[in-house]
């Protein structure tokens, strides 16, 4: 193919987030999040696994910002944990955690890297899971006091509030997969309004504290399609659109939820019992930039059930369809105008181990990028307001209920030694990114 030019001011990232990549789970004050507790029940995560030692960031900060100035990258996009700052998730913030993401950013910003920072990447403190947690609509202040700690103390431009809500929705609260580990619908949707709240309520403070800086949300976008041409496949895809897309979507840019949406909602839960008076004023404070995470399509039968139609990565949810990003580009540009995108996460587990020389030959890894990046490339030829991308992930680290055995990383980590070795993709995006070309 002719060589795919990107703009000069195109930012190259990656991405990582703490509970997935720090460890240090008990070091200088951190108190207990979910996903600790979670992660402790024999059964709840592969081989038991734990988020220590991840890729023990917490500790070779130093080496990973060498890292990603080796790899040429311009941004860096990490997540603030939240018990390091506050260990019960309310009152007086530990310093000690403070401390340690103003070094992060420093020495980020001091070899010429742009740090993201996202404040709520799932880990949320434990004693505010023990009162409710995203069901209690409290947590929306807490997290909103604790946003206002974090935007006074780190001298950070961009800003995202709430990591992949629909995840929290979908498999902390309805499949029971991640953290807290609930099977309930009813209670999955009032934690979903509750999730936007306070990305609402954090994105007003920063706007009123802070004016000049960007803030938004991260938001996995999964393109839904149905499987076939018949009109109960059409309409549940669009069914499930809402349910993938637009329930996020539609309140924080329209500030209304998709009546569609609601009423299947309403089957199932309360949730429209909890939306106040003022709460979609709120959820729809102007964002200044949205995070936009692909990895799957979903395509579904006339059940609204889950149908698999291209190949599938290690992680069997994943069908790698580069299309689809493409498809929810445009759909951005179309249906949800004026708002610069960042592409906040896209990447793939692979399993390829390093060779004799070192080397990781993870060409599964290039030829997905490769695509990914071709297929963001087209969108914003046809006018996709795309100003950047962030791989994921940086390193192998912790993959929630897989534990450490789906590695995403461009860097491969040996978690016996804490080694890090660029994987074949990392030289590979070194080079695109240098180029400025996808060749
Ligand atoms: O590892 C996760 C990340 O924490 C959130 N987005 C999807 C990734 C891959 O599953």
């Amino acid at each position: 193919m002719n060589a795919l030019r990107f703009p000069d001011d195109f930012v190259w990232g990656a991405a990582t987030s703490a509970y997935q990549v720090e460890g240090a789970t008990t070091e200088d004050g951190r108190g207990v999040s979910v996903w600790d507790t979670f992660a402790a029940v024999p059964g709840n995560v592969k081989d038991g696994d734990t988020g220590d030692p991840g890729a023990d960031q917490y500790h070779r900060y130093p080496e990973d910002i060498e890292l990603i100035a080796d790899l040429g990258l311009s941004s860096y996009r990490f997540s603030i944990a939240w018990p390091r700052i506050q260990p019960t998730g309310s009152g007086k913030p530990n310093q000690k955690g403070i401390d340690f993401y103003r070094r992060l950013v420093e020495g980020l910003v001091e070899r010429g890297i742009r740090p993201m920072a996202t404040l709520f990447h799932w880990d949320l403190p434990q004693e505010l899971q023990d009162r409710g947690g995203w069901e209690n609509r409290d947590t929306a202040a807490r997290f909103a006091d604790y946003a206002e700690i974090m935007f006074d103390a780190l001298h950070i431009r961009d800003w995202l509030t709430i990591n992949e809500p629909k995840t929290v929705v979908d498999c902390g609260y309805r499949f029971g997969s991640h953290a807290p580990g609930f099977e309930d619908d009813a209670r999955a949707f009032v934690a979903c309004h509750h999730l936007l709240l306070a990305h609402g309520l954090a994105t007003r403070i920063s706007h009123e504290r802070h004016p000049g800086r960007r803030i938004g949300p991260a938001l996995n976008l999964h393109p839904t399609y149905p499987v076939d041409d018949t009109q109960e496949a059409r309409q549940a895809a669009r069914l499930q659109d809402g349910v993938e897309n637009r329930l996020y979507l539609d309140p924080i840019f329209k500030g209304f939820y998709p009546e569609d949406t609601l009423r299947w909602i309403s089957e199932r839960s309360p949730m429209r019992d909890h939306i106040l008076e003022g709460d979609l004023a709120t959820i729809s404070e102007p964002i200044d930039i949205l995070g936009v995470q692909y990895y799957t399509p979903i395509y579904v039968n006339g059940d609204m059930e889950r149908v698999h139609v291209h190949p599938r990565a290690q992680a069997e949810w994943l069908e790698i369809y580069p299309e689809g990003f493409y498809d929810i580009l445009v759909r951005l540009k179309t249906d949800y105008p004026g708002v610069p995108l960042v592409i906040t996460e896209n990447g793939l587990p692979t399993t390829d181990e390093p060779g004799p020389d070192d080397r990781v030959r993870d060409v599964g890894r290039i030829e997905y990028l490769r695509d990914h990046l071709s297929a963001m490339h087209r969108a914003m030829k046809e006018g996709a307001q795309v100003e950047g991308y962030h791989v994921w992930s940086l390193l192998d680290n912790f993959e929630w209920a897989e534990g450490y055995s789906q590695r995403f990383g461009i860097v491969y980590v040996d978690y016996s030694t804490q080694r890090r070795i660029p994987k074949d993709s990392a030289l590979w995006y070194r080079d695109v990114v240098k180029s400025g070309e996808l060749r």
